[in-house]
């Protein structure tokens, strides 16, 4: 994975797309919303951003490769009701529009489980739980994803856990 913006000179653990959604709030139960993020594992913190414009956020294009980039730059362009010339979409993949995180969460402290079948009626849902009293439901249609960051995420909580 790319190094993400808050922390430039450290290269990420793990980055992908997953659906995500909030539950809990500092204790308090909260109204879902699944939104896609890009989600990035860095030490001990988990960071979502949002993609700008529905399409790619900061790092997906630096993470690409060379056919996947010109692919989604050609259906950007397509997709725009006036196109732009096509090097504003190239600078703008390279960071000039880079998304901002939405969130971070600490997972000193944290659990993740497989989450029952009243928390979601979604497959391969993955369950987080902060110290802070924040819960989180996260997900991916692909199962292989979800168990590959079920497997990133207890790794984490485990090294982290004393600090
Ligand atoms: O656990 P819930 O409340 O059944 O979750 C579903 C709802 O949040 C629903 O939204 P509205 O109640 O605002 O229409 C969402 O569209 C569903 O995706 C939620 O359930 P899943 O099972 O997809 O997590």
């Amino acid at each position: 994975c790319p190094s993400s913006p808050k922390h430039p000179s450290t290269p990420s653990e793990k980055c992908g797309v997953l659906n995500v959604t909030k539950i809990t709030e500092n204790g308090k139960k909260v109204r879902k919303n699944w939104a896609s993020s890009w989600t990035v594992l860095q030490g001990s913190s988990l960071l979502f951003a949002k993609g700008q414009g529905g399409t790619t956020s900061w790092s997906y294009y630096r993470s690409s490769s060379l056919p996947e980039l010109l692919l989604s730059l050609l259906s950007s362009w397509k997709r725009s009701a006036k196109p732009r010339p096509a090097v504003s979409y190239v600078s703008s993949a390279f960071g000039g529009n880079q998304s901002k995180p939405e969130f971070t969460v600490d997972l000193r402290g944290a659990s993740v489980e497989w989450a029952s079948k009243d928390k979601s009626s979604k497959k391969h849902v993955i369950e987080l739980k902060t110290r802070q009293g924040t819960e989180l439901l996260i997900q991916s249609e692909i199962d292989s994803v979800v168990s590959e960051w079920f497997r990133a995420l207890s790794d984490a909580i485990s090294t982290h856990a004393w600090e």
